[in-house]
């Protein structure tokens, strides 16, 4: 059977762009005919700013529950938190051999982070892609259900792969096939359409957090930033209105619908009819998943006793990759 892998970082809380451009794809195809490896990767969490231990915890823990509350079910799946699986590190190692500084360079989400001040960025930032290459490469996963933004990382790790099997003359790891569908690939800011929603933006009112409660998501709704025209009633009518867009897409990925069908609906409405209709959706998707993440979190040791058995199962397929790598590369003893 072909394996999936993909991870999130326990960076903060989880937003409905990881929810809606990740978490349930990851749900879906559990019930395809994949093996599936989903993790929380605490290792890239550190690599952007400092992260205090207890909050690293608790958002590893968080982020656990989010996705077990959203449908990923540790019976089904193999669910592990990155750092507890040392293969990925190790294989991580021999990545960043073999990728080259030009390529790491060129990504896009290392020039956003590092900024302008790219000298005080941490070494591990720079080098995100090629662990995000091993996390997916050691279990030798062909797909990576992902939201857009990963686009070029999961390019890399073609790359990377390619590159390590035409060095050392074999054919052993996998060139890797992105996943990125369904009509929220990309959930953008509620505050400026243009940008991605982020659980790092410094405005709170930007992004639905997982957490938010019926009230906060209601208001975060009603206050998103839309322009003052009617709703279209065909896709090409959202051109150049990436708020109206953006919230046609939260519509429709929450709703399983297309968004053809969604502005077949809701064409010629004015937003302060569509808003609360979208509240109320949301809402009533999001509550249940919220109130069971609470739940879980009230158990944390539940948690860890999951993640643990987790890592058991992983290190069952990552150490003997890990072992036949070693071998291809010559490293001995
Ligand atoms: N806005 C989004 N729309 C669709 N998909 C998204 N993803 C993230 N934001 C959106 C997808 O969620 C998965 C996990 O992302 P991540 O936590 O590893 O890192 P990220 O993409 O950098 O997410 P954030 O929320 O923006 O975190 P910070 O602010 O810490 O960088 C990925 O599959 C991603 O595509």
């Amino acid at each position: 059977t072909p394996r999936v892998f993909s991870g999130i970082q326990p960076s903060g809380g989880l937003t409905l762009g990881n929810y809606l451009g990740a978490i349930k794809r990851f749900v879906s195809m559990q019930d395809e005919d994949y093996e599936t490896v989903y993790c929380m990767v605490d290792m890239h969490a550190i690599t952007a700013k400092f992260l205090d231990p207890k909050t690293l915890a608790h958002n590893t823990r968080e982020l656990a529950a989010g996705f077990i509350a959203s449908g990923v079910s540790p019976e089904k799946s193999i669910l592990i938190n990155q750092s507890q699986v040392p293969e990925h590190a190790q294989l991580a190692w021999i990545f960043n051999c073999v990728a080259r500084m030009g390529w790491m360079g060129r990504m896009t989400q290392w020039k956003d982070k590092a900024g302008k001040n790219a000298e005080a960025a941490s070494l591990g930032l720079f080098a995100y892609p090629a662990l995000m290459a091993a996390d997916i490469l050691i279990y030798h996963a062909t797909h990576v259900p992902v939201g857009d933004d990963q686009k070029q990382h999961l390019e890399l790790t073609r790359d990377i792969a390619a590159k390590f099997n035409h060095d050392y003359g074999v054919d052993f790891f996998p060139i890797t096939e992105p996943v990125i569908e369904g009509a929220a690939t990309r959930v953008m800011s509620l505050r400026d359409g243009s940008k991605k929603m982020s659980k790092s933006d410094p405005s709170d009112a930007s992004r639905i957090n997982m957490t938010d409660d019926a009230d906060a998501i209601a208001k975060k709704i009603r206050k998103a930033k839309t322009d003052p025209d009617a709703l279209p009633s065909e896709v090409e009518g959202l051109e150049g209105r990436p708020d109206a867009r953006n919230l046609v897409n939260i519509y429709a990925a929450l709703n399983e619908q297309s968004i053809e069908e969604v502005l077949r609906d809701v064409g010629g409405q004015q937003f302060g009819t569509f808003k609360p209709a979208l509240a109320e959706l949301a809402v009533a998707k999001l509550a249940p998943i919220s109130t069971e993440m609470a739940r879980l979190m009230a158990e944390p040791d539940e948690i860890d006793r999951i993640l643990k058995r987790g890592s058991e199962q992983a290190r069952e397929i990552t150490a003997p990759i890990l072992k036949k790598t070693y071998e291809i590369v010559g490293m001995v003893g």
